[in-house]
């Protein structure tokens, strides 16, 4: 790609419109952001950018001045083809692209590309792990990037020809994508999301399918067997498949591609057993599936299964993600901060296997919380609340018979009851269904807290019960 001295517009000031900019500038181009924001403040927008940059910065409207000799318009992620100013350069013949493919323009090295409607972090963080585990023994570097919040456009430049890029991508992504073409692939799974952006599901489908646009011959695709879209994409791809599944091994080995499924508690790449569930701290049968796409890409790219293994067995999942802790006492802490809803919240006790002391309780967003109760399923021994739904939560729970309740005013006092009420080979779980605000900045401040506060516990105290 050689867009030295070319006129390219970028639109949206966000953390890849920023990020995309600075790329072109450094490669020479002639560069105009845009967005369409009236709120933004120019001088604000021009501080996230170099120092010395001579980007030429517009909000709110974009002059017609701007558009003339345009050789590209970058699009971010958040602004759809379909945007009015979009159609309208298109219409005018100019080149429309997207941040991804003009990072991928500019980069070396090895692609990996992960996408699915849920999953996308967990899998690619895992995927980084392992692939910086195997950066170290054989040479090169790995960038983890993409929707993970690390815009690829901000390493292209860094890339080498031994590099490994490893990215999360989104359907928004994968919109203006054209030569992309990722060694290793993978579509986790494919469920209703984003319809307000692409219309139906149909369209969804295909904008994931779009991550293998470019793959043929040796390439590789890691799909999900158990779900219908990508199982029957399988089918399709012209590049190598690998399937994995949980509930149809016998099935998806009689499509001749390799499988990886789950033989009891042990994940088993075709007849390689890779590692027992029970090994991992990553924890939920959604994240089983997780681990087995994690390791259907990184075993296709060449990793050696020792090393993929010792890296999953050390992985401690997604930060406040169900994130395992540490064990006191023989209590493990998990911290699942991100567990800001019910739905959410859901997940997190469904995927304890332990009796669990649940920590509750945080900013009133007028949930219910009687499915979330519902789920507790006889595993929760305690529920440990704060915050201002605690009484709410108290009484829902009393509504549906559950009366252990243990009311607390901070999450020292969480922490210190939940000490106290735990009992060895128990769970203790920080999944409180609501936001954080009004005790905390932000789910990621509660979380940290209450990890510091874990790793503040003393393990004698067992004797002090
Ligand atoms: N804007 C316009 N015109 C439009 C739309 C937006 O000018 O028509 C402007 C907005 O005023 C705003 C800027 O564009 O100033 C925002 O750009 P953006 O929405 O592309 O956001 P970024 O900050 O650049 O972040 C993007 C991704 N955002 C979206 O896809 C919406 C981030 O994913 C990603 O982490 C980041 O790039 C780095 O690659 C976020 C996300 O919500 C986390 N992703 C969705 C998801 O995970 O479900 C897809």
């Amino acid at each position: 790609m050689d867009l030295k001295s070319k006129r390219v517009l970028v639109i949206g000031s966000g953390i890849s419109g920023i990020n995309a900019a600075t790329l072109l500038e450094a490669a020479g181009a002639e560069v105009a952001l845009f967005d369409s924001n009236d709120k933004l403040v120019v001088d604000e927008i021009k501080r996230k950018l170099m120092e010395e940059s001579r980007v030429s910065i517009y909000v709110g409207e974009l002059p017609e001045s701007v558009t003339e000799g345009l050789e590209l318009a970058v699009l971010s992620p958040g602004v759809p083809i379909d945007n009015p100013i979009v159609l309208s350069l298109k219409e005018k013949g100019i080149k429309i692209s997207g941040e991804i493919e003009l990072a991928y323009g500019y980069g070396r090295g090895d692609v990996i590309a992960i996408t699915g409607t849920n999953g996308k972090t967990t899998t690619t963080t895992l995927v980084g792990e392992i692939c910086r585990n195997y950066s170290k023994t054989r040479g090169g570097d790995t960038f983890v990037v993409g929707n993970i919040g690390n815009p690829y456009t901000a390493v292209a430049l860094d890339t080498k020809d031994d590099s490994i890029v490893v990215a999360e991508i989104s359907s928004f992504q994968l919109e203006t994508t054209d030569t992309f073409r990722p060694k290793i692939s993978a579509i986790l799974n494919i469920t209703p999301d984003h319809l307000n952006r692409h219309y139906t599901m149909e369209n969804y489908v295909k904008m994931k399918e779009r991550i293998a646009l470019r793959q043929t011959g040796d390439d590789v695709i890691v799909l999900n067997y158990d779900d219908p879209y990508t199982r029957d994409f399988g089918m399709r791809a012209a590049c190598r498949v690998v399937y994995f599944t949980r509930q149809s091994f016998g099935e998806a080995k009689g499509t001749g591609c390799d499988v990886l499924h789950m033989d009891g508690d042990m994940i088993m790449y075709n007849e390689i057993p890779v590692i027992d569930v029970n090994e991992m701290h990553l924890i939920g049968t959604h994240n089983y599936e997780n681990v087995m796409a994690a390791v259907g890409i990184t075993y296709s790219y060449g990793v050696p299964m020792d090393l993929i293994r010792d890296t999953i067995r050390d992985f401690k999942a997604v930060e406040h993600r169900i994130e395992y802790v540490r064990t006191v006492n023989g209590v493990d802490y998990y911290n699942d901060s991100k567990g800001t809803n019910p739905d959410a919240a859901i997940k997190g006790i469904k995927a304890m296997k332990k009796k669990t002391v649940l920590i509750g309780g945080g900013f009133d967003k007028k949930s219910s919380y009687d499915e979330w109760i519902e789920a507790f399923d006889g595993k929760v021994r305690y529920l440990v609340l704060l915050g201002q739904t605690a009484e709410k939560i108290a009484e829902c729970a009393k509504n549906h018979g559950f009366n252990d309740i243990v009311m607390v005013s901070s999450m020292e006092e969480a922490v210190e009851e939940c000490h106290k009420l735990a009992e060895p080979g128990d769970a203790v779980l920080l999944s409180p269904a609501c936001a954080s605000w009004g005790m905390f900045t932000n789910f990621e401040e509660r979380g940290r807290i209450f990890k510091e506060l874990v790793n503040g516990l003393g393990e004698q105290a067992v004797g002090s019960r």
